[in-house]
């Protein structure tokens, strides 16, 4: 066995499915070793996407994900989509395949520092050597999983990929044992409680890891409380249910705030303030931050509670807090709810993203899965979609990169062969992944892509009309009157309701790739965005 199979033998052990990537020379050993193992290599277009890839299969399944690419500007690439796993908190393992080890540090044809480049968005960056490639892979299979999740890098040199192993494959590292005991934060809490009458909880990033979601409905449920959620944790709570009040910081934002201003307590469980910081809407109200993590706060905030807590033992314990009580009537949040929904679907003569999203929700059932992309179109997506499953509702709220609905969505369904997975993207980004299209056509992905056409790169243009600027490096051009098939997967153009919803209905049924050009009129997004 060498080295290269180490890797794949341990990876295998670990649960990993697929490993995603383009290759070059020094991958190869890496690609010859997965041959006829159960971790299959997935060319993608880019290594950008491959990161993407691979932390949605790590966080939809459990287990790391992985993405492989070779030295240089294949590392550069793979680094965007590694920086999703670091700030969306996922498992990802990432793979650079180096020249020999006798060649590091020399100024070699496309040779950098991948150490230096990744270890700002990783939780570590490891090299492998011979002799030392089990040990710091099981090192690195450990600390990619273990709270918070995040991406590891490792360096393979060709030599080393090569060279016969002189390790056993070791399984990951046990992750540490917990410590603090969450009584005193539990009894905090009911302090706090104590002091409210309008308390407001929020769900934010980390509860999607949360183990313990029952426990903190029930607590809602007892203790009368009303919720919001960030566009990460949609789904981990039921959004149907009648305690939920809406989407922080999305779309119609200022309608979620003016409840937020009734509230004279936050209480953030699982909150992580990369998806939108404390000050910028918890305004002068105490916040109880109940995370595993310390929350990063400036000065100005009002901090009832902020310390690390091992957050699946306090939810699990809330069920000691006796009813409190407090002012919230239902009658108000079913008015809240009602003026949010009538809010996000201003009227236009034109095909709105809100009739898009509306006519998709008709068709799609609730262990569906969307992947939605960054622009206007995400807060509009976060703010109305609406979901009651974990993990149905998947895009990027903590890098915010463009590019991530179609690999998201092609990785979804890898992990979800059986379950309906579709997804929504501006016109901006599709231009920047419609490579990716060729590789949910080789895998035969059943998968529609929605693309929005409305010829600009709308959340920009939306930014410039709010600053008084003129519009300028937005325009991305008029989108095509009859779109082609692109890489050979078929399209179809959606001027109205009607065709849209026949279109839908076809790539539902497709069994294979297919894009529906939707005509939007922006003028909604205008009006909803920023609001
Ligand atoms: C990689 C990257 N580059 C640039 C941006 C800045 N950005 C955010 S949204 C956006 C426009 C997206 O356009 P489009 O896909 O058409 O969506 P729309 O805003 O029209 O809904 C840009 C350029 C970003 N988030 N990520």
């Amino acid at each position: 066995m060498n080295n290269a199979e180490l890797i794949v033998r341990m990876l295998e052990q670990a649960g990993a499915r697929w490993a995603f990537g383009v290759p070059s020379g020094p991958v190869l050993p890496l690609i010859e070793a997965m041959r006829g193992s159960t971790l299959e290599y997935v060319l993608t277009a880019s290594e950008t996407s491959a990161g993407y890839m691979a932390a949605i299969a790590g966080q939809l399944s459990g287990t790391v994900g992985v993405c492989v690419s070779t030295l240089g500007p294949g590392a550069t690439n793979l680094a965007t989509g590694v920086g999703g796993a670091w700030l969306d908190r996922a498992p990802v393992l990432a793979i650079t395949c180096n020249v020999g080890t006798e060649w590091l540090g020399r100024r070699v044809q496309m040779r950098i520092d991948h150490h230096a480049l990744f270890q700002p968005i990783t939780k570590a960056s490891l090299p492998l050597r011979c002799g030392s490639v089990a040990a710091p892979l099981r090192e690195a299979l450990a600390l990619a999983c273990v709270e918070p999740p995040g991406p590891v890098h490792l360096d393979l040199p060709e030599d080393v990929a090569v060279a016969e192993a002189v390790e056993a494959p070791a399984g990951a590292a046990a992750p540490p044992q917990r410590a603090a005991d969450p009584g005193a934060a539990v009894a905090q809490l009911r302090a706090a409680l104590g002091g409210s009458r309008l308390p407001l909880v929020v769900t934010g990033l980390s509860f999607t890891r949360s183990k313990a979601r029952e426990a903190l409905l029930a607590f809602l449920e007892r203790q009368h409380l009303p919720f919001i959620t960030t566009a990460h944790a949609k789904g981990f709570l039921p959004e149907s249910h009648p305690n939920w009040v809406g989407v922080l910081g999305r779309a119609r934002r200022s309608n979620v705030q003016a409840l937020v201003e009734r509230a004279d307590l936050i209480v953030a469980v699982g909150y992580d303030p990369v998806e939108i910081n404390y000050e910028e809407w918890a305004g002068e109200r105490p916040v109880f931050h109940l995370s595993n993590e310390l929350a990063d706060v400036g000065p100005r905030l009002r901090l009832a509670f902020n310390e690390a807590t091992d957050l699946d033992a306090a939810l699990e314990r809330l069920a000691e807090i006796p009813v409190v009580g407090n002012d919230w009537q239902d009658e108000e949040w079913r008015h809240h709810r009602d003026g949010f929904e009538a809010a996000l679907r201003p009227r236009t003569p034109g095909l709105a993203l809100h009739a898009v999203l509306d006519i998709l929700r008709e068709q799609l059932g609730p262990d569906a899965i969307l992947t939605y992309d960054v622009g206007a179109h995400h807060h509009q997506v976060a703010s109305q979609w609406r979901t009651d499953r974990p993990w149905t509702c998947l895009s990027t709220n903590g890098w915010s990169s463009m590019g991530i609905a179609m690999p998201a969505a092609y990785a979804a369904k890898l992990v979800h062969p059986d379950r309906a997975v579709v997804a929504v993207l501006g016109d901006g980004c599709f231009q920047m992944t419609a490579g990716e299209l060729n590789v949910a056509r080789r895998l035969g992905l059943p998968i529609p892509h929605i693309v929005l056409a409305d010829g600009w790169l709308s959340l920009i243009r939306i930014k410039q009309d709010r600053r008084g600027f003129g519009h300028s490096g937005v325009f991305l051009g008029p989108p095509p009157e009859s779109p082609p098939p692109y890489f050979g997967v078929p399209c179809r153009p959606a001027r109205d309701a009607k065709e849209l919803r026949r279109a839908i209905v076809w790539g539902l049924e497709l069994g294979g790739p297919s894009v529906i050009e939707a005509f939007i009129d922006p003028g909604p997004l205008n009006e909803t965005v920023y609001d």
